[in-house]
C-alpha cells in the first residue's frame, strides 16, 4: 500500500463523568488521531496515551511528537502491504508503545478494507460477540458507589471492576460484596500499593474476586510473585506486560493468572496478537482492557476481543458511558446479556463521522513525507 498522506488530530472530548484511578482524574480527553490515506481509502489508529504520563511514560504530548517526527516519516517512506509490517519498520525506536499503536492499528485498519474482509477476521478472530464488563472509577461515597453499580448491572454488563487504592478498598470491597452477594467483582489498583501492603492484600481474599489488577509497581514482576504466593485471588497483569516476552516471563515466575491486554500498551495489535497468543500456550485467559477511548479505539478493541483465549469480560463497553456523542457511526452499544454484537461489515465496522471530528479538532497537523527520514 502506497502511503498517500498521514494526518494528525488532537480531538477535545469531555467524558460524561469524571473517572478517578489511584494516579488521578480525567474529566477530559484529548483524543489523538491518526488518519492514514492510501490508495484512495483511510485508515484510522487512536493513541491511548492519558493527558500526562501517569498510567505509561508516554502522553498526548510526547506521542505526538514521536508520530510527527519519528514514526509517521518512517511509515510514509515505506510501503507496508500489512498491518504486522509496522513493528520492523519502527524498530529503531525503542519504547513509545502507545504512539506505534497508532499508526500500526491504522495501517490494519485500511489492510482490512482494502480485503474487504471485517476487522476481526484479518486478525484471527473467532467471535460474533463479546462479552462486556464496566471499570468503576474512585466515587466520593459509597451511596454514589452503590447508585453506579445498580445502573450498570441493570445495563447488563457481566463484570464490575472497582478501581482501589489504600483508603478506598477493603471497606468498599466489603459493603459491595455484601450487596451483591453472587455477581462478578474485580478490582484494580493501578499500582497503588506496596510489599508492606502484603498483609492487607491479603483479606482481600474474603470478598471472592474473580482478580485483583496490578496492585504493586507498574514495571514489576518479581515481586507479583512473591504476593501471588500469598493470595488466593488471581492476579492480573496490565501495566506490567508490554509484549510477548513480558507475559512469558511473567507466566514463567507465576506473577499473575489473568492477562488485560491493551493495544496501545504493547504497541498494536501484532504485539497485542503475540501477547494473547503466548499467554494462551501458558493456559493464562486474558481479556481486553480500555483506556477511555472514543470510537476507534473503542472499534479495534471490540475486534481484538474476539480472538479466542478472550474468555473473560472486557473493560470494552457502550460509548454512552464515555461520551455525549461518539465519533463513529453506529455508536457501540450492548445488548441485555452485556454483550457487543461484531459487526461484518468490511473494515472496523463502524463508520467515521469525519464532520464530527473536524468540528471538535483543536490541533492538526500532517506528517511532511519523506523530509525527515535519515
Ligand atoms: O488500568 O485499566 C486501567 C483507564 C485509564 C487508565 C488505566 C485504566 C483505565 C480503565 C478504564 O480502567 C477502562 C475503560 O476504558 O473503561
Ligand atoms: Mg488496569
Amino acid at each position: 500500500m502506497k502511503i498517500d498522506g498521514i494526518i494528525l488530530r488532537e480531538l477535545q472530548l469531555p467524558l460524561v463523568r469524571p473517572f478517578e484511578t489511584s494516579f488521578g482524574v480525567t474529566r477530559d480527553r484529548r483524543i489523538l488521531l491518526a488518519e492514514v490515506r492510501s490508495e484512495g481509502l483511510t485508515g484510522w489508529g487512536e493513541c491511548t496515551a492519558g493527558e500526562h504520563p501517569y498510567f505509561s511514560g508516554e502522553s498526548t504530548d510526547t506521542a505526538w511528537q514521536i508520530l510527527l517526527h519519528e514514526l509517521g516519516p518512517m511509515l510514509a517512506a515505506e510501503s507496508p502491504e500489512h498491518g504486522g509490517d509496522c513493528p520492523r519498520i519502527f524498530r529503531r525506536v525503542r519504547g513509545n508503545r502507545m504512539a506505534k499503536a497508532t499508526l500500526e492499528n491504522a495501517i490494519w485498519d485500511l489492510e482490512a478494507q482494502r480485503e474487504g474482509l471485517p476487522l476481526f477476521q484479518i486478525l484471527g478472530g473467532v467471535r460474533d460477540r463479546i462479552a462486556c464488563g464496566v471499570s468503576l472509577g474512585i466515587q466520593s461515597s459509597i451511596p454514589e458507589l452503590f447508585g453506579i453499580i445498580e445502573k450498570e448491572l441493570a445495563a447488563g454488563y457481566q463484570r464490575i471492576k472497582l478501581k482501589c487504592k489504600p483508603g478506598w478498598d477493603v471497606e468498599v470491597l466489603d459493603k459491595v460484596r455484601s450487596r451483591w452477594p453472587a455477581m462478578t467483582l474485580s478490582c484494580d489498583a493501578n499500582s497503588a500499593y506496596r510489599l508492606r501492603d502484603a498483609d492487607h492484600l491479603v483479606t482481600f481474599d474474603a470478598f471472592d474476586l474473580l482478580m485483583i489488577e496490578q496492585p504493586l509497581w507498574h514495571d514489576d514482576f518479581y515481586y507479583h510473585s512473591m504476593l501471588q504466593k500469598r493470595l488466593n485471588t488471581p492476579i492480573c497483569l496490565d501495566e506490567s506486560i508490554r509484549n510477548r516476552r513480558d507475559a512469558l516471563a511473567a507466566a514463567e515466575m507465576e506473577s499473575c493468572k489473568i492477562i488485560n491486554i491493551k493495544l496501545g500498551r504493547v504497541g498494536g495489535f501484532s504485539e497485542a496478537i503475540a501477547v494473547h497468543n503466548a499467554a494462551q500456550e501458558r493456559g493464562i485467559p486474558v481479556w481486553c482492557g480500555g483506556m477511555l477511548e472514543s470510537g476507534i479505539g473503542r472499534a479495534h478493541n471490540i475486534a481484538l476481543s474476539t480472538l479466542e483465549n478472550f474468555t473473560l469480560p472486557g473493560d470494552v463497553s457502550a460509548s454512552a458511558r464515555y461520551w455525549k456523542e461518539d465519533i463513529i457511526e453506529p455508536e457501540v452499544t450492548v445488548t441485555p446479556q452485556g454483550e457487543i454484537e461484531i459487526p461484518d461489515t468490511p473494515g472496523r465496522g463502524y463508520e467515521v463521522r469525519f464532520d464530527l471530528i473536524e468540528r471538535l479538532t483543536v490541533r492538526k497537523e500532517a506528517i511532511r513525507a519523506f523530509e525527515l527520514v535519515g
